[in-house]
């Protein structure tokens, strides 16, 4: 999901195939070609699949037909090793809209980020979300061992566990990372299957959250809409239907010395291209915002607060720009095309407010950038500005930090993303929709000395590379671990 602007199957190009398995495609004459991703939670699960000598189950991006796979659908790699089983699932057209654009982002997304309002729960959406969620558990009682540790990621999977723990031995261990927020039970009363995705991801033997906020949530939904559960909430244990769930909180980190190298790599002439690509003049004091056109991101919001900056602060008309970098997404979804129309507009409507001939205070680019360029903006821009109004982590600013090698620039971050419990203390903190204190923050940041700068910059690198997705991942690995080992809690160990 984290990744999806990159991974994200081509809709246009997603085969239409019933809902069964795909024949066996002779693979023989095909090549198989891999892109590794830097960074991100494919780049770090690679190597541990390759440990473990492992299997991926995936859903196939892309034409069935035209995948170098066996006559299970799957294909060993990486080509020249093969030292793990990476599994595809085909999905038919149908089956994308309703699982994928349908139940797991138009209801279950909107719920668990408290908008509520947007929830879109079209007939025989939730049929698909179960239908896809059995074919994963399928999958996967095909490949699980007695001994086997089964690791699902996201909402995507919300039945998968129970219908997973129903198929395979007991013996095998089942945990789960669920990447964004978990809501409060007052928003969780919206959700139209509440009790039963409460009961799927209760298969788990271990349930991962990033913060404390949501594991307590979580465990709060669980009290409230499974009355058969017993909930010890200070071991957060969770006793249900025979099994025992252990929910924890380990908040995602970033690759970051990959970060910092790339962005070492970076020279002047890199950003000078960048600047000539997209009209930033060199000379300005840059701000940045790296997005998913998302409208929990709170873009809308960021605009308005650097439109009031411009309204208060003419001097720094022809010396601050403001890049966005935002990338579609979802963009069959109503909610999202909407999202995308009222940015656009309102960027042009600063633009036409306050640029000149020579000057547009607002860059927009909804370019997906490689790394590098990724890396050279981190690496220049004076203020970064993240501001979603709600976000489970919040991967953009831990980027940031990581990428900003000379120590000289400055992050704004929101109250209201799980980052903001790891680098509240020496980030810049806004509230995402008050737009006074917004761009007070702003102003405050472009006139801060250097040295405060650095001082709050050092700090907050340092806590990006100790808590880097290294880290997160012998830390998932360490607490399945311990479920397995049977210990009684968590806090014993
Ligand atoms: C979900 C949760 C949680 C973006 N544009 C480009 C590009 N990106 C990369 C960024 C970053 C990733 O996309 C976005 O990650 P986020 O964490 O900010 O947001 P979501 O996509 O909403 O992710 C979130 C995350 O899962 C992990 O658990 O933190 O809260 O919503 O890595 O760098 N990468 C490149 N070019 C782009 O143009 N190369």
């Amino acid at each position: 999901e984290f990744a999806e602007e990159i991974d994200e199957p081509d809709e246009s190009g997603v085969e239409s195939v019933s809902d069964g398995e795909e024949d066996a495609t002779d693979a023989s004459d095909r090549q198989i070609t891999v892109d590794e991703p830097t960074g991100g939670l494919t780049a770090g699960l690679d190597p541990v699949l390759r440990r473990s000598n492992g299997t991926w189950i995936a859903w196939g991006d892309g034409d069935a037909d035209e995948a170098v796979v066996d006559e299970n659908d799957c294909v060993r790699v990486p080509p020249d090793e093969g030292e793990y089983t990476l599994r595809r699932l085909w999905f038919s057209e149908q089956a994308v809209d309703s699982y994928y654009y349908g139940f797991s982002n138009r209801v279950l997304w909107p719920l668990c980020h408290g908008f509520e309002q947007l929830i879109d729960d079209r007939p025989g959406d939730l049929e698909w979300y179960r239908r896809i969620n059995d074919r994963f558990a399928t999958a996967v009682s095909r490949h699980a061992s007695e001994e086997s540790v089964v690791w699902l990621q996201d909402y995507h999977l919300g039945f998968a566990p129970r219908l997973i723990r129903d198929r395979v031995p007991d013996s095998v261990t089942v945990a789960h990372f669920w990447h964004i927020p978990w809501p409060s039970p007052e928003t969780f009363d919206h959700c139209p299957i509440g009790s039963e995705l409460l009961d799927g991801l209760l298969g788990n033997d271990l349930l991962g959250f990033h913060v404390d906020q949501y594991a307590d949530t979580f465990l709060e939904c669980v009290d409230v809409f499974l009355p058969s559960a017993t909930v010890d909430r200070s071991t957060r244990t969770i006793r249900y239907d025979g099994n025992e769930t252990r929910v924890v909180a380990t908040p995602m980190g970033v690759d970051a010395s990959s970060y910092a190298t790339m962005s070492r790599e970076t020279d002047s002439s890199n950003w000078e291209s960048i600047c000539d690509e997209y009209g930033i003049p060199q000379s300005n004091a840059v701000g940045l915002g790296v997005d998913r056109l998302d409208y929990t991101k709170g873009i809308p919001q960021r605009l308005a607060a650097v439109e009031t900056f411009f309204e208060r602060n003419p001097q720094w008309r022809g010396s601050f720009t403001f890049v966005q970098k935002a990338t579609p997404s979802r963009t069959t979804i109503p909610a999202y095309q909407q999202l995308g129309s009222a940015v656009r507009q309102q960027v042009e409507r600063i633009n036409v407010r306050f640029g000149t001939d020579e000057w547009q205070p607002i860059v927009y680019t909804e370019d997906i950038l490689p790394q590098e360029d990724l890396c050279a903006l981190y690496r220049n821009a004076d203020v970064m500005l993240v501001s979603p109004v709600c976000d489970g982590m919040n991967l953009v600013a831990q980027e940031y930090l990581a990428a900003s090698v000379d120590e000289l620039g400055a992050l704004l971050l929101s109250n209201r993303v799980g980052a903001h419990e790891m680098l509240g203390s020496h980030a810049f903190s806004i509230a995402p929709n008050r737009t006074d204190q917004f761009t007070e923050t702003l102003e405050r940041v472009l006139t801060t000395a250097r040295g405060e700068k650095r001082r709050r910059m050092s700090v907050l690198r340092e806590r990006v590379f100790d808590a880097d997705l290294d880290s997160w991942m012998r830390d998932q690995f360490a607490q399945m671990q311990r479920v397995r080992d049977g210990a009684d809690t968590l806090d014993e160990l």
